[in-house]
Formats: structure tokens, C-alpha cells, sequence
């Protein structure tokens, strides 16, 4: 698309106006890190000129103009003009004006600049910029157009987090699938998304206004991502009708004008689900000529349509198993199919039985990757690609390198991660993911005894691939800011980074993230790079520890602790902790041989206890609790530490953030400030689980002697009480001792404790579980007189209700610098949700209408109370 340089000066008047009412709009998080607020100081790009000018008539040339028009207007303070559709077309064309910005091809470049200064062309989505004081110019070229829109949003990152303008700078993507995933279902749920229902998708159908959609694909290109497959991997099954195509172009009309791939999850039954065929098996040459068609089809409604990923034999999706066939027979006919138009094949390596015998000692979920893979290797077409989740179960907290990297070495692979928090706090705990994902990209898993990282393992390098790449789901939703937490957006950020340059210092990502999003103040930027930087070891270090897995209930929703949940299941995420010691022996020597899979080195330092790393020991080891680690503590003792050490530095991220208050706009600083105040009280209730746990079934002793002594305590069963019934918490380590109390009164009830405490200033914390349905209410008094009053009317993960009173409820209200002495009456008051309700005997007694109702508790929440503990002032409640 092209426009009329007149229509461009008419819109360049307005755009300063625009950009400065952009600016005073709320900041939801809908501007994620594009804000464009004005710098501080703009007077080091007073040589920028203020005149953009574009050759190049695509769409995504005319984005990146319109995009440098808006940001620097906006980041500079000043008007810029934009000018397109510009004489200077073809290669020969010489012109080149003084005093603009100015937007070329890439080829126009090595004819008229230097050929030595801007090098071969080095793929299609690089890019380069040259910058020139003297004529004051600034040259933009892209090898591709959307090359020239990745540079444009380079620019005006160096802009917006004040960093100098390169005199030169070439920059090319590692690989060529660099992808996000949504597992968004056509009736507008997101399976693990936890930010609203899908931004794609409503009642079955794709949502008549796609403007959230577009506005996702600008955040997309700005980081480098270049495809989006929009839904869910356990995919429809009548996705692919003609109905349904018709709709998916359209969001192909919103992604294209930022070089961002539509692609699709697909069901291999289709060929008989949407198809009518009497069989879906791959090898059935209906089945081939349905694939072929449907592929056509597609392309005619999408011509620049990215592909399919499949999701097959596995966790109940049919598959080429029940043809006996393979992944490789499945994946080609599709791969056929779509290579004419450039398509590809994303199959997922994440297929495995779940249904495994716990009880067999040699069973082991670790190992599938590798078994069901390595023996196809070469097999595939040159269009397949096989994404493989990052570690060999399920995006645990932490969790060795699957070894199904180094397996295949014939055929292209991409690293599948999760932006989305399934395991790791689902973005009500702050957890910055480049952490993990730098340390399993860097993980060398010395192939054949020679370099070969992840990251050069799935960019092509090692194996010599001709593509691959990254992949990560990420579950945005409806809600303004995309992922609910606003620290959150710095994973997809980071995530961007990576994949298109793995060596990307993660200091640098963090650094610009937090410029882009918070500002440039030093303090600010300082103190949230920090607390990003450690909050993966963080939330690790109170969660599962030494490669456990995250010991979050896998049977409900993956967010609170749940720590049996995993084991004596099919699932076979089983960490086999007895009276005796814990761990999953994954030995060659007695064990399942799953460390067997990695190449030699990997094995030998894995196999040996002497070698295994103390933070992976139980993922590969079953050993005592008093087994001496690498660190010289005991396991169980290491286990205690780790989560007090993990609990105290998440409340601490609560006076950190505070002390940027004045920093930050109210509307961001408020929600975030509640949700660090969500993660220190959810972080103690992990702490306490896991070590009253451990503590229960290895029957040692905590040596600092904190577990299972809470002497700033009272429970509330044990508390004076008006109305509250005691009730039991189930897993029982997720509530303190095991116990909680409800109300079932309509009026409410009352717990009441006569304080002992020396006269001082206090904070009172009060352990609650909030029900997703129910809203009652709490009101905390000393001596009559009521010092906090609140809702129980947080919208916690799981994103559907859990109505029972557990680790993924259970939450925690501070009440700060509480003056209190001895003597003092501490009450708290529950009401219990309340709805009106035709009450029992109203009809039979003839009793209709308003004579007939009365306020019943909700049956989803009876102000549930777990204890109230009282400590010194302080982040923390001290043990
Ligand atoms: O981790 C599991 C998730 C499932 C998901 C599956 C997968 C889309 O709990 O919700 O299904 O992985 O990756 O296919």
C-alpha cells in the first residue's frame, strides 16, 4: 500500500498532537514497551532529522515509516514529516537527500554506499543503519522490507532508553522460525493464559474486531518475532472448515502489515473430522490428496501463511500411532503439502504416554523424547522442524536440557519455551524467564566431545540445518496489559531478544526492557533490573527445589503447591520421595537410563554424584535427606534454607518496589505494588508447604529449628471464636497445621485473641484463601477499634474457579506499623459472600416474594481464615 505524499503532510501536522494525547492516556500496559514517552533529554538527538523519507512500496516499509513518524515524534518532542512513495525506485537511482532519515533496500545499499561498509547481504530480515552528522543523515536499509520495519523499531529503541545512534550497525536474526504460540480455543478460553479470554477468538469464531490483534503483531515485529500460530495446539476440530479459514484471514490482514506469519495448530484427525473421510491415516492416499487440497485452499485465502504445528500422540490427541505409523510418515504429508508455498511443519516432540505404571521402576516420562524421536532422525522432509520443549517434562522451574537436542542431527529443530507462567506463578509471581532460558541456550551438550549449545543446535549451526529456531508460547489475552502482571511483559520481550540474538547479554535485555517500560531514571532502572535479574532463582529457591520439579499440584491447576499430586499417577512427573530419601534414579547403572540419552560427556558428569549439579541432583538421583551436597549442607537442610532464604527475598521486593514510588506513574505503580504483596504471602505459603513436608516425612529436624515452630503465630482454630467452624485443609501442608476455620453464618463470625506482646509497633498479617466466586469480607479491630477492612475479591490464578481451601487460595493481607501493647483485644470479623436466597421453609410456608428472601452465605466462600501472625515491623513476617 502506498499513500499520497499530500495526505502524509496533512497527517504529519496532526501527528504531533496525536502522539501527545498517546501520552496522556492511562498507562494500562496496553503500550507495553512502545510508550514512546517524551525523554528527558532529547537535545542529544538534535542532529536527527526531522524528515523521514521512505522508498519502498510495501506495506511493512509504509509501518516502519508511519511507526518512525509516531515514536520520534512523541520521544523527541518535535515534529516529523513523513514522505513516501518517493522517485527512487531502482537500483540505479543515485539520489540519496541530506538532512532526512531515509528508508532503502538493502541492495540499493551495497550498489551506493560503500559495498566494504555495508557487507553481503546477510539473510533476508537483516538490517542495516548508517549515521552520518555531517550531511545529517540517517540510512535505514533492510534486506527485506520487513527488515527495514526491525530496524526502524531498533532506532527507536536506542532512542527511547537514550543510547547514542550507531554510526554503524548490522544486525541479522539467528534463525528463521522465530515464533510465538497461543493456545487460544475458538470459543475464546485460552488453555493456560491467565491475562483474559483470547484477543482472537469469541463464541466459536474469530472476534469481529481484531484491533488488540494488530496491535499484538506490532509489539511482535518490534521485537523481532515473525510468526504467530493463534491457537490452541489441542487444536478444534473443525478448525480447518472453509467458515473458519475465511475468518483466520483476516487476522492474516492484521499481522501482515508487520511481517508476522499466521500459522495453525491442526488436529491430524481433520481429514475426517472436517474432511468426511472414513480414516485420517497419513499414508491413505485420500488422506494425502485432503492434506494437499486443504493446504491449497488456505493459501489462496492466506498467501503468505507461515504453517502448522501438531500436537500427536500425546495427553489424548490421536495421532499416526493408531495407524502404526509414525511422526515422520504424519509429518511429511503435510510437509508436502505446504512446501510449494513455503510452508512449514512444526511438529512438537512433546509426545509421550500418560498413562505410565508408577509402580514400574524403570518407567520414566524423561525418557520419550529421545525414544520416540532419535530413531526418525533424517526421515523428516526439509520443511519439517521439531519443536522441543526446553527440558524433557514440562516447563518445571527448573528441569535438565531435553537431550533430544543433540539426538537429531538431520533434522531441523526449534526450542519450544513458555512465556505464559503455567509452572512458574502463572503472572501473579514475578519470574524473569531470559534467566532460564539464557542457561539452557548456553548449556554445551557436547555432541560427538565438541561445542555444540542449544543455541547453536537450534539455529542450524551445529548440524548445519537450513532452519529452525525458537518457539514460545505465550498466552496473551484481553486484558489491557496483555499478561496481568506488568513485570510480566518483560519475558516476552526478552523472549524476542533471544531468539534473534541468543548471545544477547541478559543485562542488556533486562536494562532496555525496564528503560522502555519505567523510564530512564537511573534509581528506577537500577532497582528493577535487579530484582528481574535474581526473581527466576527467586521463585525457584521457594518452589521445588534441586531439580524436583516445580511440586505445584499437577493434577489441578499448576500454581500453588501441591506436592504429592505428582507422584502414584500415570502422569509421571514423580520425584519418589519415601521416609527414607527422594528423587527419581535416572542412572544407567540402576536407574531408568534416561541419562543414557545425552552424549557422553553430559552422561558421565550426570551419572556420577560425585559431578551432578546440586540445583538438577533429584532430577537424576534418588538419595537420603541427609545426603552432603556439592554446597557441604545436607539435603534437607539445604531444602529448609533455601525456602526461608526464597520467602524473604520476594517480600523484600515489596519496600523495593516502594521505594520507587514517587517514580512511577499511580495506575501501574498501585497494581504492581499488589501483586509483590500477593507473591510474599504466596511465597510463605510454598515455603511452609514444602518444608513442613519435608520435615514431616524425613523426620529430621530444621538445625536453625524454624520449621514447624511459629512463634509469631496463632492459628485461627485456635483463637476465641463466635460462629467459626473448624474445617480441614487438604493437601494439609497447604494450610497451617493442616486446619482453617469457615463461616457459615449470614451475620458473620468472630475470632478473638487477647494480645501478650511487649509494647511496640507491629505488623499483623492475616492468612485467608480467596474463592474466584465468592467476595466476603474481612474487618481486623485492637480493642473495638478497626484498623483494616477488605475483600476477599482478588481474581487469582487458576484461571477457573478452584473452590477449595488450598495452596492455589490460600493469601495473605498485611497490616502495617500497628502500635499494640499488652492486653490488647485483636478481633477479626468474617462475613461470608453473601446472595439472596428464597429461604428454606419459604415456599412451603406459603411465604412468596419479599417475605421469602434472605441473605444465605455463598456456598463458594465462608471467609475462610487460615491463622494471623504478628511480627516487628518489616518485610517480612520474622521466624
Ligand atoms: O504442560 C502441558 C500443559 C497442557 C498443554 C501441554 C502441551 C496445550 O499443562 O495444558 O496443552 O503441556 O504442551 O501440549
Amino acid at each position: 500500500m502506498r499513500c499520497s505524499s499530500v495526505w502524509f503532510k496533512s497527517v504529519a501536522g496532526l501527528a504531533l498532537l496525536f502522539a501527545l494525547s498517546m501520552n496522556a492516556h492511562a498507562e494500562d500496559g496496553s503500550a507495553a514497551w512502545l510508550r514512546y514517552v517524551p525523554i528527558s533529554h532529547p537535545e542529544i538527538y538534535k542532529d536527527l532529522p526531522s524528515r523521514i523519507v521512505i522508498d519502498g512500496d510495501s506495506v511493512s516499509d509504509h509501518m516502519a515509516g508511519v511507526e518512525l513518524q509516531r515514536g520520534l515524534t512523541s520521544l523527541l518532542g518535535r515534529n516529523f514529516t513523513l514522505e513516501e512513495n518517493r522517485p527512487m525506485h531502482t537500483v540505479g537511482d543515485l539520489w540519496l537527500p541530506n538532512n532526512a532519515i531515509v528508508v532503502r533496500s538493502f541492495e540499493w545499499a551495497q550498489h551506493h554506499i560503500t559495498a566494504d561498509r555495508v557487507g553481503p547481504p546477510p539473510g533476508p530480515e537483516s538490517y542495516y543503519i548508517s549515521w552520518n552528522e555531517q550531511p545529517g543523515r540517517l540510512f535505514i536499509a533492510g534486506e527485506h522490507p520487513t527488515g527495514d520495519l526491525f530496524a526502524a523499531f531498533h532506532l527507536l529503541e536506542e532512542v527511547a532508553a537514550q543510547q547514542p545512534i550507531p554510526r554503524t550497525y548490522r544486525s541479522t536474526p539467528s534463525a528463521p522460525v522465530r515464533w510465538v504460540d497461543e493456545w487460544d480455543n475458538l470459543n475464546g478460553t485460552i488453555e493456560r493464559g491467565y491475562a483474559g479470554p483470547s484477543i482472537f477468538f469469541e463464541n466459536g469464531h474469530v472476534r469481529q474486531v481484531l484491533t488488540r490483534a494488530g496491535e499484538y503483531a506490532r509489539l511482535l515485529a518490534s521485537v523481532g518475532i515473525n510468526g504467530c500460530n493463534v491457537n490452541n495446539v489441542n487444536a478444534d476440530l473443525d478448525l480447518l472448515t472453509t467458515e473458519h479459514l475465511k475468518e483466520f484471514a483476516r487476522i492474516g490482514d492484521v499481522f501482515r502489515p508487520w511481517g508476522v506469519k499466521l500459522a495453525l495448530s491442526v488436529d491430524l484427525t481433520s481429514p475426517q473430522t472436517v474432511g468426511g473421510l472414513d480414516t485420517f491415516d497419513p499414508l491413505d492416499p485420500k488422506v494425502t490428496a485432503w492434506w494437499q487440497k486443504k493446504v491449497d485452499e488456505i493459501y489462496t485465502l492466506i498467501p503468505d501463511f507461515g504453517g502448522f504445528t501438531v500436537k500427536a500422540d500425546s495427553e489424548g490427541r490421536k495421532g499416526p500411532s493408531q495407524y502404526g505409523r509414525t511422526p515422520a510418515d504424519a509429518a511429511n504429508v503435510l510437509a508436502r503439502a505446504l512446501a510449494p508455498h513455503h510452508g512449514v511443519v512444526l511438529y512438537r516432540g512433546f509426545v509421550y504416554n500418560n498413562h505410565l505404571d508408577w509402580h514400574d521402576l524403570k518407567a520414566d516420562r524423561a525418557r520419550a523424547g529421545v525414544d520416540n524421536f532419535a530413531s526418525l532422525d533424517g526421515k523428516f522432509e526439509k520443511n519439517v522442524i521439531i519443536q522441543i520443549k526446553e527440558g524433557p517434562i514440562d516447563f518445571q522451574a527448573r528441569e535438565p536440557i531435553s537431550p533430544l537436542f543433540a539426538a537429531l542431527r538431520h533434522t531441523p529443530q526449534a526450542i519450544e519455551v513458555q512465556t505464559t507462567q503455567e509452572y512458574t506463578g502463572q503472572q501473579r509471581h514475578m519470574v524473569w524467564l531470559p534467566s532460564m532460558w539464557k542457561w539452557v541456550l548456553d548449556t554445551d551438550m557436547r555432541v560427538d566431545g565438541r561445542p555444540s549449545p542449544v543455541k547453536e543446535i537450534v539455529t542450524g549451526k551445529t548440524f548445519n540445518q537450513p532452519t529452525g529456531g525458537f518457539v514460545s508460547v505465550v498466552n496473551v489475552g484481553m486484558e489491557p496489559n496483555w499478561l496481568h502482571h506488568p513485570m510480566a511483559m518483560a519475558n516476552l520481550y526478552g523472549y524476542g531478544k533471544l531468539a534473534w540474538n541468543p548471545d544477547e547479554p541478559l543485562e542488556k535485555i533486562i536494562d532496555t526492557w525496564t528503560r522502555l517500560t519505567w523510564g530512564n531514571d537511573p534509581q528506577v532502572d537500577r532497582t528493577i533490573d535487579a530484582m528481574q535479574l535474581k526473581s527466576w532463582d527467586v521463585y525457584e529457591s521457594y518452589t521445588g527445589p534441586n531439580g524436583m520439579g516445580t511440586l505445584t499440584n499437577i493434577l489441578g491447576y499448576h500454581f500453588g503447591p501441591g506436592i504429592e499430586s505428582a507422584e502414584r499417577n500415570g502422569w509421571g512427573q514423580w520425584f519418589r520421595g519415601d521416609k527414607d530419601g527422594v528423587g527419581m534414579d535416572r542412572t544407567v547403572a540402576t536407574g531408568t537410563g534416561y541419562i543414557g540419552q545425552y552424549p557422553k560427556e553430559l552422561a558421565e558428569r550426570y551419572e556420577s554424584l560425585a559431578t551432578c549439579p546440586d540445583d538438577l541432583l533429584l532430577f537424576f538421583h534418588h538419595v537420603p535427606y541427609d545426603y552432603k551436597l556439592h554446597s557441604g549442607k545436607t539435603l534437607v537442610q539445604s531444602i529448609y534454607d533455601s525456602h526461608y532464604e526464597g520467602a524473604l527475598a520476594a517480600a523484600e521486593y515489596v519496600p523495593q518496589w516502594e521505594s520507587l514510588k514517587d517514580k512511577i506513574d499511580p495506575e501501574r505503580y498501585e497494581k504492581t505494588h499488589a501483586l509483590f504483596e500477593y507473591q510474599a504471602g504466596h511465597a510463605i505459603v510454598w515455603r511452609d508447604a514444602i518444608n513442613n513436608w519435608f520435615h514431616h516425612i524425613s523426620g529430621i529436624d530444621d538445625a536453625l529449628g524454624r520449621v514447624g515452630h511459629d512463634p509469631n503465630r496463632i492459628e485461627a482454630e485456635a483463637m476465641k471464636t463466635g460462629g467459626y467452624q473448624t474445617v480441614d485443609v487438604v493437601p494439609w501442608e497447604t494450610g497451617s497445621a493442616g486446619k482453617a476455620v469457615e463461616c457459615h453464618d449470614a451475620k458473620g463470625c468472630t475470632l478473638t485473641t487477647t494480645l501478650e506482646k511487649l509494647a511496640g509497633t507491629y505488623d499483623i498479617a492475616v492468612q485467608y484463601f480467596d474463592i474466584w466466586r465468592g467476595v466476603s469480607t474481612y474487618t481486623l479491630s485492637v480493642n473495638g477499634a478497626e484498623i483494616s477492612t477488605w475483600k476477599s475479591d482478588d481474581t487469582l490464578p487458576p484461571a477457573q474457579p478452584d473452590p477449595r481451601l488450598d495452596g492455589q487460595t490460600s493469601t495473605r493481607r498485611t497490616i502495617r506499623h500497628v502500635a499494640l501493647k499488652p492486653g490488647d483485644v485483636l478481633e477479626l470479623k468474617g462475613l461470608p459472600d453473601l446472595r439472596l436466597e428464597l429461604f428454606h421453609g419459604a415456599q412451603a410456608a406459603g411465604l412468596m416474594g419479599a417475605q421469602g428472601l434472605r441473605m444465605q452465605p455463598n456456598l463458594q466462600e465462608y471467609a475462610p481464615v487460615d491463622y494471623i501472625e504478628i511480627g516487628p515491623d518489616g518485610p517480612i513476617t520474622p521466624q
